[in-house]
């Protein structure tokens, strides 16, 4: 018998979990574009870099992240194309998410960095295993609305759809009991087939998938049989309780560089491998950062002498790692995670857009910046706030009603509304005697009610960038700093915020977008502010610390939190997070644009109230 801190953590069995990792993901989004490169090899350039290329390009040997002037070398013919705007990346992220999700009933789906889905789908294996015909699985039905029989597709439940680990068909013994585990996974290996061929057909993507009971396993799964393809971890999942039979768990997880488990980062697989080997791994620098000349496989970790939760506790805690470290480590090693899919969220709750300069201290440059910004504001304002118009031909029957023109439909329609725009900067102190300069992190902010115009979904982008710029932004600027010059600022920030549900406002600005816009005005007169149009916000000047900043002329670093993606495995935040840039601390809580107090969302009517009595 294992002594008892060895003793295996417990898995839950109870979800299926789908995960979705679409295949060279920036290459398919230039390919889906114009569909002519698909036969050709294809690269994606980011600085001097392949950051992906198609299918075709890697059976002429290119690979993800190698130098252009390799590529060049190595296929001369390859046709490369820019990838350091991220926009139609995230457009095209954000296209199949929401296609993905329209599977989905319990909204269980969860995007990571720009090209990775999650999605729980347990209550819908749960309820189609309800309807089986168990005496004839082969001909079954997966029913996808509980509103509709009919919505649905045909097949077979007695065996699994694409690939399996470990790699066997063997059909159900029909008349045996079947084991409810393996079944409910046959049902999800179906639904994720399904999805997988709808996606191609309908948004000409393919994707690599992986099913099995948490994300850790399904998304590890997913990548057995890449591109385009799909496998299913098979049971058992457990141990015979008799002795140690087979765990289709442990044995998949086991043959894993223990640097390639999800969860296990760079730094922690690091010290990892030198406890395990006894000394620092051998490097090899020729290989791309976080890998090893000498692998440490999951089960070399697993079956070292003294290992156990408590030992990778030991190893890994301290400062900066969070507690329980070691309990966390050693579940993903003997196959266990019960991190849940996250529940899809609509909107972001901010938006914010920022730069950094070396050196910005005239009112032209600074106009020229806040020009830039608010281009960029207001494009992410549309993709992430904005979704298609569904019901056209309502809308069209609607307006013919109302009197409106078929041609003035738009097509876009707002999700939410940010109450509040928000303008920040970071002024750099004045030189010290020495020449020296210290450098502050403090920024400071002023806020104003977002003007209403920039709702307007038929205004030009140029039109409406003007006036937010001329009207709003430049009269912020001037308050924050009232001096004429003499300031020099090394971050310029501009944020749409206090974002409000366009589906909770009363009367709900519904799917008609133009009687949303005559709408428009009612849902934001409530926060027309009476008082002072703004207010000062001082952050708080936290670190402070010394550097030789040599000041040259203006030069600007587009350093926003996603124009430079950090590699695949660390790219958690990367296009994940839909709060670009979010860096102050109002975090969750909301800013009352009449006395300036802050406060969580769910005080603000209250409060709003408390003005209104007072007045
Ligand atoms: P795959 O999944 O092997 O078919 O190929 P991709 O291209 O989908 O690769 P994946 O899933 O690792 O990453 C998705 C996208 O993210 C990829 O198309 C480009 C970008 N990406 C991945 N790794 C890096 C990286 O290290 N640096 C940068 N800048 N971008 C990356
Ligand atoms: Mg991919």
């Amino acid at each position: 018998m294992n002594p008892p801190q060895r003793k295996r953590p417990k898995r839950q069995l109870d979800s299926i979990i789908i995960h979705f990792d679409y295949d060279c993901f920036y290459a398919s989004v230039f390919e889906a574009e114009t569909p002519t490169l698909r036969s050709l090899p294809l690269a994606v350039q980011q600085k001097q870099i392949v950051v992906t290329c198609n299918y075709e390009a890697r059976r002429r040997g290119l690979h993800k992240l190698q130098l252009i002037k390799d590529a060049k070398r190595i296929c001369p013919e390859i046709v490369i194309v820019l990838g350091e705007d991220l926009t139609r990346f995230r457009n095209a992220s954000k296209e199949l998410y929401a296609f993905l999700k329209a599977f989905s009933w319990n909204s269980k789906v969860e995007r990571l960095g720009f090209d990775e889905v999650f999605m729980d789908v347990s209550d819908l294996v749960e309820y189609n295993l309800g309807t089986l015909n168990r005496t004839n699985l082969s001909e079954s039905f997966f029913c996808l609305s509980k509103n509709d029989p009919t919505n649905g597709f045909a097949f077979d439940a007695s065996q699994v759809a694409g690939h399996t680990y470990p790699d066997s068909q063997d059909k159900l013994c029909l008349d045996a009991e079947v084991d409810a585990l393996r079944l409910r996974l046959h049902l999800g290996s179906h639904l994720a087939e399904h999805m997988r061929h709808q996606l191609h057909s309908q948004k000409g993507y393919t994707c690599a998938v992986g099913v099995s009971t948490n994300k850790l396993l399904s998304k590890l799964v997913g990548s057995v049989h890449k591109p385009n393809d799909q496998t299913t971890l098979l049971p058992p999942y457990l141990p015979h309780p008799d002795g140690d039979g087979i765990d289709n768990v442990i044995s998949f997880i086991d043959s894993h560089e223990i640097g390639k488990v999800p969860g296990i980062g760079f730094k922690l697989a690091k010290k990892i491998r030198a406890h395990v080997l006894g000394r620092p791994p051998e490097i090899d620098t020729n290989l791309v950062y976080g890998e090893t000349k000498e692998h440490v496989l999951v089960a070399d970790v697993r079956k070292h002498v003294g290992m156990s939760a408590e030992t990778l506790e030991k190893l890994l805690g301290g400062p900066g790692t969070p507690h329980g470290i070691g309990l966390k480590i050693w579940g993903l090693i003997n196959g266990c995670d019960d991190t849940e899919v996250g529940q899809a969220r609509e909107v972001p709750k901010q938006i914010s857009i920022e730069d950094s300069y070396i050196r910005l201290d005239t009112l032209e440059e600074v106009t020229k910046e806040l020009r830039l910004l608010a281009v960029s504001l207001l494009k992410r304002m549309h993709a992430d706030l904005t979704e298609d118009e569904e019901d056209q031909v309502q809308n069209r029957l609607e307006d013919d009603a109302l009197g409106a023109s078929a041609t003035e439909i738009n097509k876009k329609r707002w999700l939410a509304f940010p109450k509040t725009l928000r303008l920040s900067t970071r002024p750099r102190p004045p030189q010290n005697p020495d020449g020296s300069r210290n450098r502050s992190f403090a920024r400071i902010s002023r806020s104003a009610p977002m003007p209403n115009f920039v709702f307007n979904l038929k205004e030009s982008l140029d039109a409406l960038t003007d006036r937010l710029v001329s009207e709003s932004l430049i009269p912020l600027f001037r308050k924050l700093h009232p001096e004429k010059s003499g300031w020099n600022l090394s971050l310029v920030n501009v944020a749409a915020t206090n974002m409000v549900d366009a589906a909770n406002e009363k009367g709900g600005v519904g799917r008609d977008i133009s009687k949303m816009f005559r709408r428009q005005d009612d849902v934001l007169k409530q926060w027309k502010v009476k008082g002072p149009d703004d207010l000062m916000e001082r952050a708080p000047n936290g670190n402070v610390e010394a550097s030789n900043e040599v000041a040259t002329p203006t030069e600007t670093h587009r350093n926003g939190s996603e124009d430079v993606p950090t590699r695949s495995q660390d790219r958690g935040a990367d296009g994940d997070t839909w709060e670009y840039g979010e860096e102050d601390s109002l975090g969750d809580s909301f800013r009352c644009d009449e006395c300036g107090a802050s406060m969580p969302l769910f005080a603000m009517a209250a409060h709003d109230r408390w003005h209104f009595e007072a007045r």
